[in-house]
């Protein structure tokens, strides 16, 4: 027989007889040090008391139900066989790197298994270590799961709880267990809910909405750990609106499925401002408001012309494009539900002042919650306008299956150096000094260009965030 570990119930504040109300391992179960082997519960919480060493389970001490207190012995633990030729440091440092890379955290100090503190046997003796109620310091802490004991609690690993049996049983399946609902107590996941997770994954029994979010679970991405916030102070519950319950999936969507790339640059827009000025009064005169977002439309316009991809949008098969040579446009729109995307058509057949009209009649709709599906669907290409607010760059998310979206944050004034650079040789001025140049301030309008890099090069991004600036730049080539 080799080393046999006790697993104790630690210090475990001021609680004396508490309740065992989960076992979470049988023998025969490997656990790792901090594996949860048994929760316990008092009048005030639910606790987990992690292993203090690593091993095999040889003999549960306790069943559920019987009462605890610190020093009590829990869990017997045969020394797992591959470990123990390891040191002690070893057995430390593996323990630790793999917290690291299972949580991206780093260790807690002095996380560090019991057996670390104990003398090293050679392999294969006939000692026993006998574990008392381990130190401070040493010892990994009770987990407090849950005040109210009533929602799924994540573990460690940031899914739901887990006994060491039915994780191995998901590693065997291929199967994430967050991709799983946990049935038992406080959402633990059983075996039974593994199952179901892997029928459900290749039946589709679920409805809609939760078998999109096992998809999401069983590609691997593990869930936002569930926390009561209510243990640190007062919360309430505000339900999400209908908009955004339906947005976002979406923006979930497009940001797992696309690769993102946002190329900033900026517009020299101070023609173009005096021009927009200029016409602003003649706007009002028609009940119209003459905003930069509609010059930006026209701009547009002529970039997605001359870079066809930006108007594509790639085939289910992922093996061709589907270039669209309509210049449909969504406009994204603030509004108290949340953020609604309708769309111009035709914004190349259109004046300034018609584009005017339409985007305040369909943002008007859009606040009053009266758009139809057509008013949503058809776009080639998206503009999110944030100026009106203000920024100074963001990161837009594509509105897939389009390609590219652009964002606009609040035009401010910079300074542009006008005259010879500083390496060039400066020409003589007509009075024969040398022409030093200055700075003039201009006003700049901030693009963030976001793009599917499957479908664009970053190089065509800058091509066409340089094209639409130069455009803007000069605002007579939007009346050509
Ligand atoms: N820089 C400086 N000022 C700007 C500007 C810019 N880039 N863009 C607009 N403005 C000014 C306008 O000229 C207007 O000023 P005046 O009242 O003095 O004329 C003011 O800001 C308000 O403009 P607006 O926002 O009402 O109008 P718009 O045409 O620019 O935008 C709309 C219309 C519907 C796009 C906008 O109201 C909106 O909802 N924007 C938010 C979009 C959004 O939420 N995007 C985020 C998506 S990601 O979550």
């Amino acid at each position: 027989m080799g080393q046999s570990i006790e697993i104790c119930v630690p210090d475990i504040g001021d609680f004396e007889e508490v309740e065992v109300v989960e076992i979470l391992v049988a023998p025969g179960d490997p656990v790792a040090f901090d594996d949860p082997v048994v929760s316990v519960e008092s009048d005030k919480a639910t606790m987990e008391i992690p292993a203090s060493s690593a091993g095999v389970v040889t003999e549960v001490r306790v069943c559920e139900g019987d009462k605890v207190s610190e020093g009590s012995v829990l869990v017997l633990l045969g020394a797992d066989a591959d470990d123990s030729p390891r040191s002690s440091e070893e057995a430390a440092a593996e323990t630790a790197s793999e917290a690291v890379a299972q949580t991206g955290a780093e260790p807690t100090p002095g996380a560090v298994p019991i057996s670390s503190a104990t003398p090293t046997s050679p392999a294969g003796t006939q000692e026993t270590v006998a574990v008392a109620v381990p130190e401070l310091g040493v010892n990994p802490t009770p987990r407090v799961m849950s005040a109210a004991a009533s929602n799924p609690v994540p573990d460690r690993y940031g899914g739901p709880h887990a006994s060491p049996l039915v994780r191995r049983y998901a590693r065997e399946l291929g199967v994430p267990v967050e991709a799983a609902e946990g049935t038992g107590p406080l959402g633990r996941v059983l075996v039974d809910d593994l199952k179901r997770a892997v029928r459900e994954q290749f039946g589709g029994e679920d409805s809609l909405e939760t078998s999109s979010v096992k998809t999401v679970g069983m590609s691997g991405i593990p869930k936002i750990p569930a926390v009561d916030f209510s243990a640190f102070g007062p919360v309430r519950e505000e339900p999400l609106t209908r908009i955004q319950k339906v947005a976002g999936p979406g923006l979930h969507r497009s940001w797992l499925n696309v690769p993102h790339v946002t190329q900033h640059d900026e517009a020299d827009v101070t023609e173009l401002e005096r021009f927009r000025k200029g016409r602003k009064e003649t706007a009002a005169s028609r009940g119209l408001k003459l905003s930069p977002l509609l010059f930006v439309m026209k701009a547009v316009v002529i970039a997605l012309r001359e870079f066809p991809r930006f108007r594509s949008s790639l085939a289910p098969e992922g093996d061709r494009l589907i270039v669209k040579d309509s210049y449909h446009l969504g406009i994204a729109v603030d509004t108290e539900q949340g953020l609604v995307v309708p769309v111009i058509r035709d914004v190349d057949r259109k004046g300034v002042f018609e584009l005017a009209e339409e985007v305040n009649a369909i943002a008007e709709r859009a606040r009053a919650r009266k758009l139809s599906p057509t008013d949503l669907s058809g776009a080639c290409f998206t503009i999110s306008s944030l100026g009106g607010i203000g920024g100074t760059a963001f990161t837009p998310i594509v509105n897939a299956p389009e390609v590219a979206i652009l964002g606009l944050s609040k035009t401010r004034i910079a300074p542009r150096w006008q005259g010879p650079g500083p390496l060039d040789e400066a020409p003589l001025s007509a009075n024969g000094k040398a022409d030093a140049g200055y700075f003039e301030p201009r006003l700049v309008l901030p693009l963030s260009l976001s793009y599917d890099h499957r479908v664009i090069d970053g190089a065509e991004a800058v091509r066409f965030t340089s094209r639409l600036s130069r455009v803007l730049a000069d605002p007579i080539q939007l009346l050509l």
